[in-house]
């Protein structure tokens, strides 16, 4: 698979996640390298490849998928340009890291599920990075084992400090819920079949005009519901928490209790500033078990079926928000590559 010894990778796209991923590959992860990077801002993307032994920098996806030291693309770009990169990797059949959302809508989500089959194996692994937490293994791995009975409800808090300008409601949901879809259908293996979103009053710390916080209900096709508090601005802190209440146990993760200390009477911890530190190690072992089955050959990890179906969910949410009604999913078929 690799031409090199190591993987070449191409990261497209070099904002926060994007370089936290170029460092990350350079750094952490073992057989692979950064061979290509990609932005539109060309002066970024030199001064990124300048600090990388072999590492050449583009401003078009096609231009660094084309040079003979790419063997595979993470793409870490906004969400609208990602069905374009995703395309043209599956033109050069490169195995694809792409971060979340595969892409912003149901319809564009579904252009790439036809063109993967048209390929006719799968190539593109979908960066929900929490399948990669070890709190969340934990919990799936007891899940899964069937020891408490079956799941009934999950109780999720999904909390940022703050938000960055020009974050909107809808963003609450394709940006921050979109992950609660997805583990919500990884540790149930459910479709999540109806959403109901509530606005309460909004904090006064919300910026104009964000319905913060806002509070959400999945109905999944096995009969669990699912609450999520999503709270983007509530200024202490990131805190992401799961709490499955199952037939004859519950289990909770994501508390946060790696140290407590005792002082002046008190007790406490610290809270993660954000997901880049929250999440450090689940992308971590993200990135490294992409490369890892990528040189094997293989693809593993959520599938471009994941990307599409948490699409689809997002867009039933952002429709409830706007109406204040239960709104009903709509998932086509589940093709047979990704069964
Ligand atoms: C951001 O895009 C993420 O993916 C984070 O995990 C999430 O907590 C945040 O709300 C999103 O904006």
């Amino acid at each position: 698979m690799t031409k090199h010894g190591t993987l070449g990778v191409a990261v497209i796209g070099t904002g926060r996640m994007g370089a936290d991923h170029v460092r990350r590959i350079n750094a952490v992860t073992s057989g692979a390298r950064v061979a290509a990077v990609v932005d539109i801002d060309a002066e970024r993307a030199k001064q990124l490849a300048d600090g990388i032994d072999g590492c050449t920098a583009y401003t078009d996806p096609a231009g660094a998928m084309a040079s003979p030291d790419v063997d595979a693309v993470l793409i870490a770009s906004p969400g609208p340009v990602h069905e374009a990169a995703l395309l043209q990797a599956f033109e050069r059949d490169l195995p694809v890291l792409c971060e979340k959302p595969l892409t912003p809508d149901a319809a564009s989500a579904l252009r790439v599920l036809e063109a993967e089959q048209k390929l006719g194996h799968r190539r593109v692994q979908v960066g929900f990075m929490r399948r990669y937490d070890a709190e969340y293994l934990k919990l799936k791995a007891l899940l899964d084992s069937g020891q408490f009975g079956r799941t009934l409800l999950l109780h999720c808090r999904h909390r940022n400090a703050s938000t960055p300008p020009g974050f909107t409601s809808q963003m609450m949901i394709n940006d921050s819920v979109v992950h609660e879809i997805d583990t919500t259908r990884w540790l149930l293996e459910q479709e999540i079949t109806a959403v109901t979103v509530l606005r309460p009053r909004p904090s006064s710390a919300a910026p104009d005009g964000l319905a913060d916080p806002q509070f959400v209900l999945f109905e999944t096709a096995g009969g669990a519901v699912v609450d999520v508090e999503i709270f983007v601005n509530c200024g202490w802190g990131y805190q992401v928490q799961c709490e499955a209440v199952c037939e004859s146990g519950s289990a909770r993760v994501g508390d946060g209790h790696a140290m407590v200390t005792n002082a002046a009477g008190r007790w406490g911890g610290e809270i993660d500033a954000d997901f880049v530190s929250r999440f450090e190690d689940a992308y971590d072992r993200e990135v490294q078990q992409w490369v890892d089955a990528t040189r094997r050959g293989e693809v593993e990890g959520p599938t471009a079926w994941d990307g599409y179906a948490a699409a689809a969910v997002c867009e039933a949410g952002v429709r409830a928000q706007a109406t204040g009604e239960r709104t009903s999913t709509n998932l086509v078929e589940r093709p047979a590559l990704y069964r």
